[in-house]
């Protein structure tokens, strides 16, 4: 009696198990990719490749938990496998080769396939796995998002490869895309391109094609589960994190809201953001930070917002709420934020919750330029009290320019550099400069192109790359002076490590631990050297600027 009752029993729970086994089979399988890194070089020298956690990724797979998407996930970066590669047709790659890429892929079996591309001149990867993923598993859906995507819709839409390219942000697009392809329904929604002819549902402004998700806390804390934090933070204290200021610690990226209503010529925010700023809630930012604390342990933060300080009260709102935490953590604004809004309070406060370091942007320090050439809304007579008032609290400052932009004169390109090394000098803020670099959805870009300004072929060219030529000054003139700035920061740069052993032995560390950043520290100082001498020795040169 009882063995008959128990086998009815067991063939009972083998059907349940069975039935449930079967729905788990049917379930449909979703593979995020971050693709290997393309590694390119400049002046014959290869960029040092980075890891950085994927944000965008993770914030699509929380809101598809969030509406309870029934489908199974996983999240693959490539890039965690942090090994070269380099092909006969003379492509390198940094992270898993293509090889493992195709088995992944293989292995997991997925119904859709999520690539997702940050940076333009990173795209023939993004290309290349959704060509493989093809390959692999050709009944596999796949789709291409990110700020390339989101700017070149159409172009992307014709790789073959491809079955969708999403425009702006992913997280609602992805859902409704999974549950159209789960019910075998037609897609059609704007920033959704099966084919050329969905781009009729896009709105006319051309900068912003789509709409924006309004309320951002709809959007959950990223799914950092999903993915190996640990390896994110030991491959950033090794020499890969894209922030060096991080010293090997357990640092993560956060933004705290979206979009920026600037038009800064060579910005291409809008596009992947929109022209709305849109800001997560104190509450939300303190459960986020918590969260990663709770469960990362973390100890540094980057605010990588698009534009952190444009909205002054609800930025002193979160002041309050890096203040009241219950540990202080350090945090940076390396993404650079407004030069004006300041006031010595303000700075008091933000150093007061737990920032080491600020930056800003000003871009230019000619107002006319900045006006009429960057078109950055900025009151130039703002920034000096703001370098002063770091200076007299105690907070480093540094502070980004930029280089080469059509409608600039060589000689206030000259003045640009010169007022940034003044004032390092004077209130020891730390200057970057970048090479103008046309992004594809930028008005910089649409300049160049219908004015026929690009030197050489290469749009989307990696950065440092120099492509900008113009009446008033060729890309030689561009490289002359970006040699003469950095060498005139390479003795700032040498002082200052002087100065701070600590850094020194945190650099030479990194360097023995890793021949990228070796490579990149070395190349710098030989760079500068080599201009140092060059410049003594050349007079034709030195006339130049
Ligand atoms: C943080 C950041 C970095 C960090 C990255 C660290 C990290 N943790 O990821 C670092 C320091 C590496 C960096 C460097 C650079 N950056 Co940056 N960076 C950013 C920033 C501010 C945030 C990135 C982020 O996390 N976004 C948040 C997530 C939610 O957005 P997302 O990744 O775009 O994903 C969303 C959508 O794109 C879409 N999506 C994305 N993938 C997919 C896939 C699918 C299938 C779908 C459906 C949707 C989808 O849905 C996601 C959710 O909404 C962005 C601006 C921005 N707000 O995005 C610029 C941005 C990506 N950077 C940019 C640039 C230009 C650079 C530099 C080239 C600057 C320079 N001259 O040095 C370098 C490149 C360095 C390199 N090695 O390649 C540009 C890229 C433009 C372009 N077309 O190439 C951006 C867009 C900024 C801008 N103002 O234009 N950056
Ligand atoms: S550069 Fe900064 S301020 Fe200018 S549009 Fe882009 S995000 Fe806004």
């Amino acid at each position: 009696m009882i063995h008959t009752a128990n086998t009815k029993l067991q063939s009972w729970l083998d059907i349940d198990m069975l039935h449930r086994e079967w729905e788990r089979l049917k379930r449909m399988k979703l593979l995020f990719i971050i693709p290997p890194q393309i590694i390119r070089s400049i002046d014959g020298i290869d960029c040092a490749p980075t890891v950085s956690i994927p944000l965008g990724s993770l914030y699509m797979a929380a809101y598809l938990r969030k509406m309870e998407w029934a489908g199974e996930m996983r999240v693959y970066d490539a890039r965690l496998g942090a090994k070269v590669t380099s092909y006969p047709d003379g492509t390198k790659i940094f992270g898993d080769t293509w090889d493992e890429v195709a088995n992944t892929i293989r292995r997991y079996g997925p119904d859709v396939v999520a690539v997702s591309n940050m940076f333009s001149w990173q795209i023939q990867g993004a290309l290349e796995a959704a060509r493989i993923s093809k390959k692999t598993c050709p009944r596999a859906v796949t789709v291409l998002g990110g700020p390339h995507a989101s700017s070149f819709p159409l172009k992307m839409i014709e790789e073959e490869a491809l079955d969708y390219v999403v425009m702006g942000e992913g997280e609602h697009r992805l859902h409704y895309l999974l549950e159209a392809l789960e019910k075998g329904e037609i897609v059609s929604s704007q920033g959704i391109l099966g084919c050329a002819e969905d781009a009729n549902l896009l709105r006319p402004n051309k900068k912003a094609p789509t709409s924006f998700i309004p309320n951002l806390d709809d959007v959950p804390i990223p799914a950092y589960d999903l993915v190996d934090m640990k390896r994110y933070f030991y491959l950033q204290s090794h020499g890969y994190a894209p922030r060096v200021r991080e010293y090997g610690k357990r640092a993560v990226t956060l933004l705290t809201s979206r979009g920026c209503p600037h038009q800064c010529v060579f910005c291409s925010i809008q596009t992947t953001m929109g022209y709305k700023f849109r800001h997560h809630s104190p509450e939300y930012v303190k459960a986020h930070i918590e969260h990663l604390i709770d469960n990362y342990d973390i100890d540094y933060i980057h605010f990588e917002d698009d534009n952190f300080t444009h909205d002054i009260p609800r930025y002193e709102e979160l002041l309050d709420v890096l203040i009241g935490m219950d540990k202080i953590i350090p945090w940076d604004t390396p993404n650079g934020v407004r030069a004006d809004s300041w006031t010595l309070e303000r700075i008091r406060r933000t150093k007061r919750s737990g920032c080491e370091h600020l930056c800003i942007a000003i871009e230019s320090s000619v107002q006319r330029v900045i006006d009429d050439v960057v078109k950055k809304k900025l009151d130039l007579s703002t920034v000096e009290p703001v370098m002063q008032a770091c200076q007299e609290v105690g907070l480093p400052l540094s502070a980004f320019f930029v280089l080469g932009l059509p409608g600039e004169t060589a000689a206030e390109i000259k003045m640009n550099v010169d007022y940034a090394i003044d004032k390092y000098r004077r209130y020891g803020v730390y200057p970057t400069f970048s090479m103008a670099n046309p992004l594809p959805g930028t008005e910089l870009y649409d300049t160049v192109v219908e004015h026929n300004l690009l030197h050489g072929t290469t749009l989307s060219a990696p950065p440092r790359a120099n492509t900008i030529k113009t009446d008033e000054f060729d890309p030689e003139y561009i490289q002359t002076i970006y040699d003469y700035a950095n060498r005139r920061k390479t003795a700032i740069t040498l002082k200052w490590m002087m100065t701070n052993l600590a850094m020194f032995k945190y650099f030479l560390s990194l360097g023995l631990r890793n021949k990228w950043f070796l490579k990149k520290i070395l190349f710098s100082a030989l760079k500068g050297v080599r201009s140092q001498v060059f410049f003594r020795q050349s007079g034709e040169f030195a006339k130049r600027i």
